[in-house]
């Protein structure tokens, strides 16, 4: 957990949207929306999709036009994960909701575990879902991708200075206001990177920053989107911001 001011002194939360970004999740959307409907009744979604080949914008469609709190924003082509929930986050804080949650389409990130993100959010800025904390664990996941994740996760918390253990997941409750102040405009990030990028960002600008254990489910079905180039994204990203935040500190130093 980080800094932040005292938990317990914020406003309302106000309506919660969830934002899942697809892509190919044909296999996948309509059971991780029901869940969510069911476990979280009061939460709107809204399915953020880029123009998948497998027609899932189609299949989203479908989903709003029998439920009014099923939302899908169409893009036109595939521009990563990041692009997708930043396009999300303006959609949503254009319509007033007080809270934006990430989420994946591919049953990693359980529905039924939302809530008590939210029961956290009440006392915090941003929350994140973590797989790293005592409670946290990840189910069916190869050793590979574990060490992976763990090993991207402690380097950003060392070179970035940020006090948390999952750094890359992209299970996250944010207040309308924590995202109207991370300064969404310079965002270049895309994949797991925009994950260390944002709460990067939300660290440094000093908001309180709260870390809830979850069990992580490997996908049962559909493609994984995860590549090399993501991962060296990621390298490239994290190592430059670390070594800029260094080198500023001793430029600051020097001036005092
Ligand atoms: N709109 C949009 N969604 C994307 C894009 N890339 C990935 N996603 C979605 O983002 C979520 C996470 O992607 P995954 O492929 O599951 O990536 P991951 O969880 O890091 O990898 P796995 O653990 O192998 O599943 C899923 O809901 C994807 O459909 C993209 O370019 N655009
Ligand atoms: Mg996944």
């Amino acid at each position: 957990m980080t800094d932040g001011g005292e938990p317990g002194e914020r406003g309302p939360l106000g309506t919660t949207l969830v934002i899942i970004p697809t892509y190919n999740e044909a296999d996948n959307l309509k059971n991780v929306v029901s869940r969510l409907r069911s476990a979280v009744p009061d939460a709107h979604v809204l399915v953020a999709d880029d123009n998948s080949p497998d027609g899932t914008g189609k299949l989203a469609d479908e989903l709003a036009a029998r439920d009014d709190s099923v939302h899908v924003l169409h893009r036109t082509a595939k521009e990563g994960l990041g692009a997708a929930y930043l396009a999300g986050f303006r959609w949503g804080i254009a319509r007033d909701y007080g809270v934006l949650v990430e989420m994946d389409a591919d049953g990693s990130h359980q529905p039924e575990e939302l809530h008590r993100l939210l029961t956290a959010l009440k006392g915090a800025d941003l929350v994140l879902g973590s797989r790293w904390i005592a409670g946290g664990r990840v189910v069916n996941w190869p050793r590979t991708r574990e060490l992976l994740s763990r090993g991207g996760s402690t380097y950003s918390r060392l070179l970035l200075d940020v006090p948390l253990r999952d750094v890359t997941g992209g299970f996250r409750a944010f207040r309308r206001e924590t995202l109207e102040g991370l300064g969404m405009e310079d965002v270049a990030s895309q994949g797991y990177c925009f994950q260390v990028d944002l709460a990067h960002r939300a660290v440094r600008a000093g908001y309180r920053v709260v870390e809830v254990p979850i069990t992580f489910v490997e996908r049962e079905r559909g493609n994984s989107k995860m590549s090399r180039d993501i991962v060296a994204e990621a390298l490239w990203r994290v190592t430059a911001w670390g070594v800029e935040g260094r080198v500023k500190k001793i430029l600051g130093r020097r001036h005092t």
